[in-house]
């Protein structure tokens, strides 16, 4: 595998918004499937990349349905372990509007024994890019250890890390949570925040301060993710900004980690860092086109046609 990804998958229930208000007593749920590191995977296999997935999931029927939904998509299980007995965890979202409201049922999951030995070594070794997240370190101290553990692996062997801050303040408590995910922050080699957790991390407000913040924590690579104003990336000491690729928005869940997945794989099959965020920038407005945080994640193909010659 080219690129490897470590974290939590969950079963997603979205709501079909049928009123004003979060949750109504008439309101259905379609299942999908989310867990920011999945949707990464997934992301970087539509956009063509060879990626698999590092997690545990539960011997239940939503693990099952997972396993169906990474061999569907090519994303590689050989490191998914299934825990007999366990289940698998899930979220709804709730959404109003266009924004994300996730409810969790994922406490003492499988992928929150996720542990250091379950990191496998030479797969990571050979991988080109690691993918790892703060939510991927925050479901438990074990998987805080095992995101750590295959980022020094990683930094070793010379391949590169990819972090994705992702903070959700439900998960941790902020202290914790800022103190782990700047430590990521300095182990990788691409950092990918978004604006909202940019500001709550580096206590900076205006986007260029965000961005420096996370620069001088060492990155060769930041993209600061900022919706529909598009994005700034810092690389090799030169800023640029990505135009937003504008679209009408129905659900932003997964956005980022699409963003994440298309931008690796487009780096890896050697596009330049500012194309390869242009295009990412594409994938991840898509995303946000339709329900769920997978179904919409867009192949290469719909995302170069809007390229046209390399830019929206
Ligand atoms: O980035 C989208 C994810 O947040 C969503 O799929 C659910 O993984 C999830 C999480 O932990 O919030």
């Amino acid at each position: 595998m080219d690129i490897l990804a470590v974290g939590e998958p969950l079963l997603e229930f979205n709501a079909r918004i049928s009123g004003a208000g979060p949750v109504q007593g008439d309101d259905t749920f379609t299942l999908g499937y989310g867990g920011d590191t999945s949707n990464f995977a997934v992301a970087a296999a539509r956009s063509g990349a060879r990626a698999g997935y590092v997690t545990r999931i539960g011997d239940d029927d939503f693990g099952s349905a997972l396993l169906r939904l990474w061999e569907r998509e090519g994303v590689g299980t050989e490191h998914v372990v299934r825990e007999a007995g366990g289940r698998t965890g899930i979220y709804f979202n709730s959404r109003t509007g266009s924004e994300s409201r996730f409810t969790y049922f994922r406490a003492h999951s499988p992928a929150s024994r996720l542990a250091p030995q379950d990191i496998p070594a030479d797969a990571v070794r050979g991988a080109r890019l690691l993918h790892l997240t703060g939510i991927t370190q925050a479901i438990s101290p074990s998987a805080c250890d095992a995101g750590f553990h295959a980022m020094e692996l990683a930094r070793r062997a010379g391949t590169l890390v990819s972090y994705d801050p992702n903070l959700r303040p439900a998960l941790w408590p902020a202290e914790r949570a800022r103190a782990v995910i700047m430590r990521g922050v300095e182990l990788c080699d691409i950092a990918l925040p978004n604006l909202t957790e940019g500001r709550a991390l580096t206590g900076e407000d205006d986007p260029k301060a965000v961005l420096d913040a996370f620069v001088r924590r060492g990155p060769a690579t930041v993209v600061l993710k900022m919706g529909a104003e598009g994005a700034l990336l810092a690389h090799e000491g030169t800023v640029t900004r990505i135009a937003p690729h504008p679209v009408r928005q129905v659900d932003p869940t997964g956005a980022g980690d699409t963003f994440d997945g298309a931008f690796a794989a487009r780096l890896l099959d050697g596009t330049s860092v500012p194309e390869a965020a242009r295009y990412a920038a594409v994938a991840a407005a898509l995303t946000t086109t339709g329900p769920g945080a997978v179904t919409p994640i867009p192949h290469r193909d719909a995302v170069e046609a809007l390229l046209d010659g390399g830019r929206p």
